[in-house]
């Protein structure tokens, strides 16, 4: 198995467990070399805290890329998260063919809305810059919010399998080719993932836990991305992202206070061991 390098561009939330304070521990435990593209640095994240400070380093992305240019630095992968700026996903773009091309796998987590809101600075501009963005990728994770603000439907608390798959079936008009689309619960106290891939559906469906909590789908992505960069198939890497997930879940659950971020660091190993397992 050849040596796989990653490049993933989310921001740095100093405090909150999310973005890259988790993407890179999670990918790099993955055993893949994981490096990064800051694309804002605040001192936490939005969801919950408030008088956060907020760096947009849009304009750095450019200087860096060139600079890779220069260097014939490429990666087998990308996979963005929360971004900075609309602007950014035009210079994402340039990313992607400069430095990415042909056979570097492009992951989008359209990472600004949920609970049926988008994130606090994020507005229909970005919205629409992100439909176009999704369908340059090869896999994007939408959760339910995101899907409906990117198909313009609307959100539901109860749905069942047709609204689910009508939210597919718009989304693979847009052009996102596979899609994988956490959260999704049909039952009480279960919830899982619909596998979306060369137009076929499949779901696995797993243990729901009690209590939300912010920065899950940050853990899902980065475990989901590891684990297909280390030859799982897609619905291989889903399974393993989601039941890592609820391992983090039920380690955050022990301590009553933690309600900020997830705890992933404690189950780290049995991700670890999913990975590596033949
Ligand atoms: O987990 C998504 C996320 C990432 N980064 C920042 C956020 C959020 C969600 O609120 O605020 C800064």
């Amino acid at each position: 198995m050849s040596y796989k390098k990653i490049l993933t561009i989310q921001d740095i939330s100093c405090v909150g467990q999310c973005s890259l304070t988790v993407a890179l521990p999670i990918i790099s435990a993955c055993g893949v070399e994981t490096c990064v593209l800051p694309s804002a640095v605040l001192s936490t994240h939005t969801g919950g805290f408030s008088g956060y400070t907020f760096r947009d380093l849009t304009e750095d992305m450019p200087q860096i890329k060139n600079h890779w240019v220069k260097e014939g630095i490429h990666f087998d992968a990308i996979y963005t998260g929360y971004l900075g700026s609309t602007k950014q996903i035009e210079y994402i773009e340039d990313i992607f063919n400069e430095v990415g091309g042909n056979t570097c796998l492009k992951v989008v987590d359209p990472a600004m809305a949920d609970h049926g809101k988008l994130y606090k600075g994020f507005d229909s501009d970005f919205v629409e810059a992100m439909k176009k963005f999704c369908a340059k990728a090869d896999y994007i994770l939408p959760n339910i919010t995101e899907a409906c603000f990117l198909t313009d439907t609307e959100f539901k608390t109860e749905y069942d399998r047709e609204y689910v798959e009508g939210l597919i079936r718009k989304l693979a008009k847009l052009g996102c080719k596979n899609i994988i689309f956490t959260g999704i619960s049909y039952e009480l106290n279960k919830t899982g993932v619909v596998v979306y891939e060369n137009e076929q559906y499949s779901y696995y469906e797993h243990e729901k836990l009690p209590k939300n909590c912010h920065g899950t789908g940050d853990i899902y992505a980065s475990a989901f991305v590891g684990s297909l960069m280390r030859g799982k198939t897609t619905y291989e890497a889903a399974k393993i992202a989601a039941d890592y997930v609820v391992e983090c879940m039920k380690a955050t659950a022990l301590e009553e206070n933690h309600w900020y971020g997830v705890k992933f660091e404690p189950v780290l190993g049995k991700l670890i061991a999913a990975v590596n397992e033949k």
